[in-house]
């Protein structure tokens, strides 16, 4: 049934207006991940889709939904009022809630349609998920993992040490009252953690010149130049901060720890890197399985300031907004073979660029030798490998550039079930959220 009359159409008004009586805006219509929802039920779907290609296009949307074993209900076309060669079109269809994602995701890569988007409808359950719009929401992401925390890790080089316990609450205290806006508070760091600093810089910089990607060098260099990175002062945030700002519109807030990798992942879709700020135990400064401020600094914070990598962080935090659990699982999982610990090509050579190799003299020159296996970076494997985050690596990935991994991550990111965008609006510092037709 097409009406070809400008007026017609009233169904997918109809349903348009339904979704705002029950107090969702189309953009918030998502169809939400609750693992206790059985993926084989049969359910009611709604989909409008915008058609580039007019009725062209339709005959293959409708394959699609064969395909994937769904029985159409309900098919509304009409031409799009703003462009006459594009066709609205409203099809309500009866599947299973595993084939729908599939579906969703099939038609999504088609590049014939303008867009996709899914209404609520019955029993299908219509989600509104929570995720950070704006940086001040932020100040809800800062939830920590247990793991590591010396107080309750027999293992952590600080559980026996009393005074080292003390000074990492102090100074995780301060992380908590943060609020956006705030200034960073300045730490007067003691003697002895300036040594540990002093120790992890001087390796560095004698590594860096054969080891480091020259991204790296070149920023370590204009922190040199600017005074920041000396070899006996840990350079304070804020610092660092302002200088970010000034590279890449990136920007640090205090992190008590290590937090979830969900409200980790979050802070990076506006450009915001969540940074511990205590120093890691006297004792072991060539490797500490957490983030401490040495590693943040030493390992992130150069790379943060090149423009190419600091999209790519920026557009792993803008995937996760939303994501479902597993979706998150994959995310860190490639955040971790790249930012953490991926290596990278330079004329013929491999390179370090990931911050947990930067900041440990140890785990670097295991990298880059010839222990450890290196294969290509590769999102779709590379997202599923599993990982361990006590010892060093036995496998790294190495990528082509930073512009390959950017465009091997877009692809990858488009074949996730996610049934909505995002899109960091760098005007008003807000995430909106698209594909409402
Ligand atoms: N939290 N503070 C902090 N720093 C990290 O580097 C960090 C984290 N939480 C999770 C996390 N990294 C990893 O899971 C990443 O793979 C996302
Ligand atoms: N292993 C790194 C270091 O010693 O600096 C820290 C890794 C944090 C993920
Ligand atoms: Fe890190």
């Amino acid at each position: 049934l097409h009406v070809d009359d400008k007026s017609s159409g009233k169904a997918a008004e109809q349903q348009a207006d339904d979704n705002a009586d029950c107090g969702l805006t189309e953009e918030e219509v998502v169809l939400g991940n609750a693992a206790s929802e059985n993926p084989e039920a049969e359910q009611r779907a709604a989909l409008v889709l915008r058609l580039r290609e007019g009725m062209n296009s339709l005959s293959r949307v409708l394959k699609s939904i064969e395909k994937y074993q769904g029985v159409v209900c309900h098919l509304e076309t009409r031409p799009n009022q703003n462009d006459n060669n594009q066709l609205d079109v409203l099809i309500k269809v009866t599947m299973t809630r595993q084939n729908l994602l599939q579906l969703i995701k099939n038609l999504r890569q088609s590049s014939s349609l303008g867009s996709v988007a899914l209404l609520g409808e019955d029993n299908l359950s219509v989600k509104n998920p929570w995720f950070p719009r704006h940086a001040s929401d932020l100040d809800n992401c800062n939830h920590l993992m247990t793991k590591y925390e010396p107080e309750l890790d027999m293992n952590h080089p600080g559980f026996a040490d009393k005074e080292y316990r003390a000074r990492r609450k102090e100074i995780a205290e301060i992380a908590f009252k943060y609020k956006y806006g705030d200034p960073i508070p300045y730490i007067e760091y003691t003697e002895t953690e300036n040594k540990t600093w002093q120790s992890v810089f001087n390796t560095v910089l004698e590594l860096m010149p054969k080891h480091a990607c020259v991204e790296y060098r070149r920023v370590f260099k204009m922190l040199q130049d600017e005074g920041i990175f000396v070899p006996n002062t840990i350079p304070q945030l804020e610092e660092m901060s302002n200088f970010l700002r000034r590279q890449t519109g990136f920007s640090l807030r205090p992190a008590a720890g290590l937090l979830t990798a969900r409200d980790f992942l979050a802070s990076l879709a506006f450009r915001i890197f969540q940074s511990t700020q205590y120093v890691r135990h006297v004792n072991s400064p060539y490797h500490t399985p957490e983030p401490d401020c040495i590693h943040e600094l030493l390992g992130h914070m150069p790379l943060l300031a090149d423009p190419s990598f600091a999209q790519f962080s920026q557009e792993i935090g803008l995937a996760s907004l939303g994501a479902s659990d597993s979706e998150i699982e994959k995310l860190s999982t490639v955040y971790w073979f790249t930012v953490e610990f991926g290596l990278c090509k330079e004329e013929g050579n491999v390179k370090a660029y990931g911050a947990g190799l930067l900041s440990s003299y140890g785990e670097l020159l295991h990298a880059l030798s010839d222990k450890p296996e290196l294969r290509p970076f590769e999102p779709a494997s590379t997202a599923v490998q599993p990982y361990q985050d006590q010892e060093y690596q036995p496998v790294y990935y190495v990528a082509e550039s930073f512009e390959d991994a950017k465009d091997k991550f877009r692809r990858w990111v488009s074949t996730m079930s996610r049934p909505f965008e995002v899109r960091f609006n760098p005007h008003t510092g807000r995430v909106e959220v698209l594909d409402s037709v």
